[in-house]
């Protein structure tokens, strides 16, 4: 302490040990950075420490939605299914934790609650939960896209008698739903998830649903062995094309238009990519994001689907989406969902139709009558992408508060750092591919190009580095530019903020595709950091070197 202030703590500062905060501390360790990361939760692994619901499930293959960093983790790590759920994920996470022993820089139970960037120093003002401060020349923001639960304003949720679960921070020791009337709020990918296995569980399950969704079976299986094989005898090759593509996921991609071929080929095509499930199915045709006509034909065979599965017509069709294009949002995968609705046990109350009117202690009352509920889950989303920044008191030069900076939507350089906020990045932050994309394959390239440009700021002797307002504006433009051509801001989507009351309506992630917008921040750093700037070092800033 020289000045009064805290001067514990490390040189970088990571916020949070999900993937993102993992693999960071791990890349800046290997380059000599003494970095400490700081999670709030009791254990790493992120939004899927936080998500245990019943049926919580990754929708991107598990050969593909892992760490790609280390070809020996690659090789000796295995997943039993097609698709994760949620213990084998947060077990894997764990594993990455002790094999790379990264415990030992996590701080756990320790949520970052202010950061002021101090400008005569140079270094962050942090305070921890606790009180406690620290000042870290860098803070690097792993803290998720998916992260900050909402619970829904419904007046009177606080007075319902039994107990309320919100499947984004569930309950560590699980929930027992046996001989219970349970409710179920919300019918996107958490709650087509869970409510096949809840309804399985609970006495009587009634699902209140807004918005119908749009989901394709997820055709889950035990992990083929020859699937499993054929990819770790080409894993390295395999990655870096998932690199390449739009999405960071190695799809069966047609280069045809939906309405170039005629009608009984593209039934032919979407039945072929339903009944072998999974995501694939949106790119029957590569037209779907961006012509309405071609859009709809893939709407309407998904539609023509729930007709043929569900037995009662008018839960059939309350179950339909049709007011907005399949796609825009995020499309769900699921394990027999529309089946679920004609189990006995089970009932669908269409909001649209008899919306609820207030939360009473024995149940959810509609304008039609009450159902009375023992338990309550909320499957009600997040506020995505800018959420778990914004709950940080983060402020920059001049004391500009991040919130005052994205009141009008998120403002930042190739979704890395918002100008006026030195040494701050952003991993998977808004304006980056992040939830549209293979979110690992996005957070290992973030990670990489952020460990590079620290390594390139210690080198140059610099103490920080900031974006250009002019870059920040020029890069804002061309995302919302590229949102514009397509058809994603058409949805009341949480990508455009409309899930979030007051929220501006800006479509947040960048839509140019991985591979496209790798290309762009490896150009950028081959240009020596365009449109950022480094500052010189300050004798009190000097960068500093991990003892080793
Ligand atoms: P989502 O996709 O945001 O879904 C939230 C659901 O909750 C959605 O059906 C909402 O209906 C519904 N909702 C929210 N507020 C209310 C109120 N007040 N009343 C009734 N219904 C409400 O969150 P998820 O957790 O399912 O998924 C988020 C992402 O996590 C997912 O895309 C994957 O990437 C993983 P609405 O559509 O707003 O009418």
């Amino acid at each position: 302490m020289s000045d009064g202030i805290p001067t514990d703590g490390p040189d970088i500062a990571v916020v949070g040990a999900g993937f993102a905060g993992l693999y960071m501390l791990h890349r800046l360790r290997g380059l000599g950075f003494e970095a400490l990361a700081y999670e709030a939760g009791a254990d790493v692994g992120g939004t899927w420490y936080w998500n245990r619901y019943p049926g919580a499930r990754c929708d991107i293959e598990s050969m593909q939605y892992s760490y790609s960093f280390d070809e020996e983790l690659q090789q000796e790590w295995r997943w039993s299914e097609r698709f994760a759920a949620q213990p084998e994920i947060l077990a894997y996470a764990r594993h990455v934790a002790d094999r790379f022993d990264l415990r030992r820089d996590i701080r756990f139970d320790t949520r970052v609650e202010a950061a002021a960037f101090d400008e005569a120093r140079d270094r962050w003002d942090v305070t921890l939960s606790g009180g406690a401060r620290i000042r870290p020349r860098v803070l690097v923001m792993a803290t998720g896209c998916l992260s900050a639960a909402r619970e829904p304003a419904i007046p009177g949720l606080a007075s319902f008698a039994g107990p309320t679960y919100h499947t984004g921070a569930w309950p560590e020791a699980g929930v027992d739903f046996a001989g219970l009337r349970v409710g179920v709020i919300g019918t996107g990918s958490s709650g087509i998830q869970a409510i096949p296995v809840i309804a399985g569980e609970a006495a009587h399950l009634t699902v209140f649903q807004r918005t119908p969704n749009y989901s394709i079976p997820a055709g889950n299986a035990p992990l083929d062995p020859a699937h499993e094989q054929a990819w770790k005898g080409d894993y390295a090759a395999r990655r870096a094309t998932a690199r390449t593509t739009k999405s960071g996921t190695i799809y069966d991609f047609s280069p045809h238009g939906a309405l170039s071929v005629d009608e009984a080929a593209r039934r032919r095509e979407y039945a072929a990519r339903w009944s072998a499930g999974g995501a694939n199915f949106m790119h029957a045709f590569n037209d779907l994001a961006v012509d309405e006509a071609a859009n709809e034909t893939a709407a309407s065979f998904v539609r023509e689907r729930i007709a043929e599965i569900v037995d009662d017509p008018q839960v059939a069709d309350a179950l339909s989406p049709r007011d907005y294009p399949i796609g825009t949002k995020r499309i769900c995968l699921d394990t027999r969902y529309f089946e679920t609705f004609n189990r006995p046990n089970v009932t669908l109350v269409d909001l649209r139709r008899d919306p609820i009117a207030r939360i009473e202690p024995d149940g959810i009352r509609t304008a039609e009558r009450l159902h009375a509920c023992d338990a309550l889950v909320l499957a009600t989303g997040f506020d995505a992408m800018t959420g778990a920044l914004l709950a940080v008191d983060l402020r920059g030069r001049d004391g500009e508060t991040l919130r005052d900076k994205w009141s009008a939507g998120p403002r930042n350089h190739l979704g890395l750092m918002p100008a006026g906020f030195p040494n701050l990045f952003t991993i998977t932050g808004p304006g980056s591919p992040s939830v549209l994309s293979n979110v690992i394959v996005s957070i290992e390239q973030h990670v990489d190009w952020i460990a590079e440009c620290l390594a390139a700021m210690r080198e140059r002797g610099a103490a920080t580095i900031e974006s250009d307002r002019a870059a920040e504006d020029a890069w804002v433009e061309h995302v919302g530019a590229v949102a514009a051509g397509t058809l994603y801001p058409r949805a009341a989507s949480w990508y455009m903020g409309a899930n979030v009351p007051g929220k501006p309506r800006v479509f947040m992630p960048y839509i140019g595709g991985v591979g496209a917008y790798r290309q762009q921040c490896d150009r950028v750093a081959a240009a020596g950091y365009e449109g950022f700037r480094f500052g010189p070092a300050t004798l009190s800033a000097a960068p500093r070197r991990a003892a080793s």
